[in-house]
């Protein structure tokens, strides 16, 4: 399976850690693809029309696209428990729709953040940091509950979520605002498909 990877992408990231939980990561050819908001890659987007990352070709040439949907894929085919039944399976699904959503708005403010004087709007930067810390706050409050909860996708996401304030808002000092919940992180970053997968600025 040929998988279109970048380093920096914390939702590449999900499907790395996922394939290393699941013992696939053997399986999976990394291709380098740059996919950028502003320059839609031509190559990329034989495989998926809309140009981001990850996007999974696998052996027979289907394709498929996004995380979630490629994550279940893995689980699947390892028949892994990822995607947990029963009981747990709508708290662990909010976690994971809940930590690619703060996903989405930390991308969408590096965007902003990264724009010239002229062009940033302070509106929108506004707005990011507040759901950001609005979003802390929550996660903060649940901290025991991942800690109880059997460990899933939801867990895996928000490991890579806050992976990525690490990676690119270091100045954020979340660990401030979420003491508890930097205590849970810990143990999740420090499981070997987390290590494996650290972000880099290199490649
Ligand atoms: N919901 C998608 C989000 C993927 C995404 O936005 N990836 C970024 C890289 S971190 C991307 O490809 N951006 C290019 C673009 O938005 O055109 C997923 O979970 O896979």
């Amino acid at each position: 399976m040929k998988l279109h990877w970048s380093p920096k992408s914390p939702y590449v990231r999900k499907v790395l850690v996922c394939a290393h939980e699941l013992g696939l990561s053997d399986r999976l050819e990394l291709v380098r693809s740059v996919a950028a908001m502003t320059v839609p890659n031509e190559v990329l987007m034989r495989d998926n029309p809309l140009s981001k990352i990850p996007t999974l070709v696998l052996d027979n040439g289907h394709t498929l696209f996004d995380s979630v949907v490629i994550c279940e894929y893995l689980n699947d085919l390892a028949g892994g428990s990822l995607f947990p039944a029963g009981e747990t399976k709508w708290q662990n699904l909010r976690w994971h729709a809940f930590a690619d959503g703060l996903l989405d708005v930390l991308i969408l403010w590096r965007n902003e953040r990264d724009r010239s004087d002229a062009q940033r709007s302070d509106e929108l930067i506004a707005a990011f940091a507040l759901k950001t810390r609005a979003s802390l706050q929550q996660l903060e409050n649940e901290a025991a509950q991942l800690r109880d909860a059997a460990w899933g996708m939801g867990h895996l996401t928000l490991g890579c979520a806050l992976g990525y304030l690490d990676f690119r808002f270091g100045d954020l000092d979340w660990r401030a605002q979420a003491p508890e919940l930097a205590q849970w992180y810990e143990a999740t970053a420090a499981r070997p498909s987390f290590k494996a997968t650290e972000p880099t600025l290199q490649g």
